[in-house]
């Protein structure tokens, strides 16, 4: 609690994470059992590598390793959209990033709503990937119609958690009680819902059109479709799975398996067929849907504008390379070729420090005290590295890769949802409907890594350091 009597925003998020985290267990029992797989398989990697526990230990991370890095949603309106925006700045959540899965043939745009600052990342990293679909991609009349006749009807918030944003935006914080009250009714919104808005066959209708758009338009909210824990081993994991009666997607989405990671590697299980009850209906047997599913994450460093470059031009190798969409007959050849193109990538964070291919933050080593500050002043960042008076770390991608994504949703929509939608990238569009800009991750990393350096530069009592 701050001196005005209201909590901190880092604090209502921790606290919502945690019952979004207990709200999704208890309706999605195989999520349990992968985040229990998940934290065996933790406990191994630290148990083998007290060196990796140090490094952990450093950067702060080893706090948060148990906590669900990300969720998702997706939404059907600007309105919903907006008021989104305005529900997460409650929890310090900003929307960071842009990402278009439109030219992967599924017809949403995105950003993630996360905190910003490291200090607020440490302390709870959680993030929910939000989609807005794109309705002006619905190329069949009678479907659009139906689509936002029914979005237009709904109303995804309850009253009092619109009031208690209202009252955030006036007092600039909440007290205790009131973030309490907050959290659990911010949880309604997210939700699931057995019970659809819509007919079985405006159900069936508007699921032949795409069926994300069945998904976002025939429920009541946009319920949480997945949770996401960090594994250390997501190669163990996946193997894993099945043993616990788990079936995982195809293949890892991402960069291939490496000695120091980069980005991010995910993948999940298949989305859960559940009974729905469609409008008219009197019992649950005569219909189903499949939205829920559990995922994992493994991250890496985050890349800069040079790294990143050389990443999508690796990838498209390889899925050029591939010819096809990855899935299950053509996983082996997949990794085979991910693995081929990806030799061109260095493997050590030193090159890829030197190359300007990825962030990292600076840190003053003990041993600075006893070397002359009148002779480091002279020396540059290099010099000091290499005399062991400054280290460095990498700075973990906090970020999502519509490649990647556009994989996960398609692999818990079913091959058969693969649509070409002619249509450029609109971030004019989402940022309208947003009501702000989203904020370019790159510049945050860049940040991280300047200020990292600067401090160093403080520390070792010279005015600047390049
Ligand atoms: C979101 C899929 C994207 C990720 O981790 O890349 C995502 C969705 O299925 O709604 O969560
Ligand atoms: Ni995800």
């Amino acid at each position: 609690m701050n001196h005005s009597g209201f909590v901190s925003v880092d604090s209502t998020r921790i606290d919502f994470s945690r019952a979004m985290s207990d709200m999704y267990k208890h309706e999605v029992p195989l999520y349990g059992t992968l985040m229990e797989l998940v934290a065996k398989t933790n406990e191994c990697v630290l148990a083998a590598s007290p060196a990796f526990v140090e490094r952990l230990t450093v950067t702060g991370e080893i706090h948060r390793l148990g906590i669900e890095r990300h969720g998702a949603i997706r939404v059907g309106t600007a309105q919903e959209l907006a008021t989104l925006r305005r529900l997460f700045a409650v929890m310090g959540m900003e929307p960071v990033g842009y990402y278009d899965l439109t030219p992967a043939g599924v017809p949403v745009h995105a950003t993630a709503f996360r905190p910003v600052n490291e200090k607020s990342l440490e302390l709870n990293p959680f993030r929910v990937f939000t989609s807005l679909l794109r309705l002006g991609l619905i190329t069949d009349e009678h479907v659009r119609n139906l689509a936002q006749t029914t979005l237009a009807e709904r109303t995804i918030f309850t009253p009092r958690v619109l009031e208690l944003i209202d009252k955030f935006e006036q007092q600039n914080g909440l007290n205790w009680a009131d973030s309490a009250e907050f959290v659990n009714e911010a949880l309604e919104t997210f939700r699931w819902h057995s019970n659809a808005t819509v007919t079985l066959e405006q159900y069936q209708s508007l699921s032949a059109e795409h069926r994300l758009i069945a998904d976002v338009v025939a429920f009541r909210g946009p319920h949480i479709n997945h949770l996401t824990p960090r594994t250390l081993d997501i190669d163990t994991v996946q193997l894993k799975m099945p043993d616990c009666g788990i079936v995982p997607k195809a293949v890892i989405e991402g960069p291939p398996k490496r000695e120091c990671p980069i980005l991010l590697r995910q993948t999940s299980f298949k989305a859960l067929e559940e009974p729905i009850t469609f409008k008219g209906q009197t019992d649950s047997d005569l219909g189903s849907h499949s939205a829920r599913f559990g995922e994992i994450e493994q991250r890496g460093v985050a890349l800069t504008p040079k790294g990143r470059a050389l990443y999508d031009r690796l990838l498209n190798t390889a899925r050029d390379r591939l010819g096809e969409f990855p899935n299950e007959s053509n996983a082996k050849r997949y990794v085979a070729a991910l693995e081929e193109a990806f030799a061109e990538f260095p493997d050590s964070y030193d090159k890829m420090r030197k190359q300007g291919l990825a962030y990292f933050k600076y840190i003053p080593a003990p041993q600075l005290n006893t070397y002359d500050k009148g002779a480091v002043a002279k020396q540059q960042l290099e010099a000091l590295i290499d005399g062991g008076h400054v280290r460095y770390e990498p700075i973990v991608y906090e970020d999502f890769l519509p490649v990647s994504a556009a994989g996960i949703f398609q692999s818990n929509l079913g091959d058969d949802a693969q649509s070409n939608y002619a249509t450029s990238s609109s971030q004019e569009e989402f940022e309208a409907a947003l009501g702000v800009s989203t904020i370019n991750e790159l510049k945050l990393y860049a940040d991280t890594q300047r200020r990292s350096i600067t401090k160093c530069a403080l520390a070792l009592g010279i005015i600047e350091l390049n």
